[in-house]
């Protein structure tokens, strides 16, 4: 296990990979391993050559198991409390990302594990994957996003069942409810899947992804006239962007095109 850098940030080409590195405790999310993603968050969101964000953890057994439960096993109500402010202070930004982020689910998704994988915009799960916020098992509820942030992807009715019978589901399972996106096949590394399909944003026209991003996110929060008037707004900004006129060069002269995301 290394908590001195529980989070590892690796280049490839336009995507950030972040890994979490601490199979020994299935890659549960220690205070340490929290504060990493802050700090990386920070780093990332000024950089704009940065146009995807994959996350995903070390080995094949886990993606998270949640909560560090050893950890917090010397915690009182106060420190709990303080743990659980730092959800949202650290790993925010993983929602509000200007660039799509990708969770590749190496293995086991539960509780605050499916809950960070929730964060994100799009699930690649391997083929063994198991999700599940097992929560009211232990006595509380999802307390990073789920009990909020699961409904808006699965449903109110699939989102209950889940959380109160504390099911576990399988790659396959959560592919037919939408949890997931892309199951990855057997054999294959869901991280090299992952980056392999996710192609097309990392190659695209970043300003249209960031204003389509926005569009979706908001159209949950709004009334349907507000958010197509937000819709128009967003169109506008692409309208203006040169990626969009080097799109229609492009296509002119049968060439891919080069966004700069400008
Ligand atoms: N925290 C710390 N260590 C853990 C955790 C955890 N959550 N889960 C497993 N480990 C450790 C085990 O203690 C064990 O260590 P050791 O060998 O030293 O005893 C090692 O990882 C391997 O685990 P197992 O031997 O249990 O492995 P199995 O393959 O038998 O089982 C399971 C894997 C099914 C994942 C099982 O470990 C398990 O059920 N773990 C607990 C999962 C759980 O209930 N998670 C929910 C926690 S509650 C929560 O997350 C609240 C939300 C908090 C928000 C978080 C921020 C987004």
């Amino acid at each position: 296990m290394s908590d001195e850098t529980p989070v590892e940030v690796e280049r490839r080409g336009r995507v950030a990979i972040l890994t979490i590195n601490r199979p020994d405790r299935l890659n549960a999310l220690s205070r340490a391993t929290l504060k990493a993603f802050g700090r990386i968050g920070r780093e990332l969101q000024g950089d704009a050559s940065v146009r995807a964000i994959v996350l995903t953890a070390s080995g094949e057994k886990a993606f998270c198991a949640g909560a560090d439960l050893k950890e917090r096993q010397g915690m009182d109500e106060n420190a709990v409390r303080d743990q659980v402010k730092l959800y949202r202070t650290e790993l925010g930004w993983l929602d509000a990302s200007r660039v799509p982020v990708i969770a590749a689910l190496n293995g086991v998704a539960l509780g605050g594990g499916l809950e960070l994988a929730l964060l994100c915009d799009l699930r690649v799960a391997a083929a063994h994957a198991v999700l599940g916020l097992p929560e009211t098992g232990i006595g509380i509820i999802p307390g990073a996003g789920g009990t909020q942030r699961l409904p808006r992807v699965v449903g109110e009715a699939r989102a209950k069942e889940l959380i109160l019978l504390g099911r576990r589901l399988s790659a396959e399972e959560a592919l037919a409810i939408g949890l997931v996106n892309r199951v990855t096949p057997t054999g294959t590394s869901v991280l090299e899947d992952t980056l392999g399909w996710i192609a097309p944003i990392a190659e695209g026209a970043p300003i249209a992804q960031s204003a389509a991003l926005r569009a979706i996110d908001l159209s949950f929060e709004t009334s349907l006239e507000h958010g197509l008037e937000l819709e128009r707004l967003l169109y506008d900004e692409c309208l203006r962007s040169e990626d969009r006129r080097e799109a229609l060069s492009a296509f002119a002269a049968k060439r891919k095109p080069e966004f700069q995301g400008r």
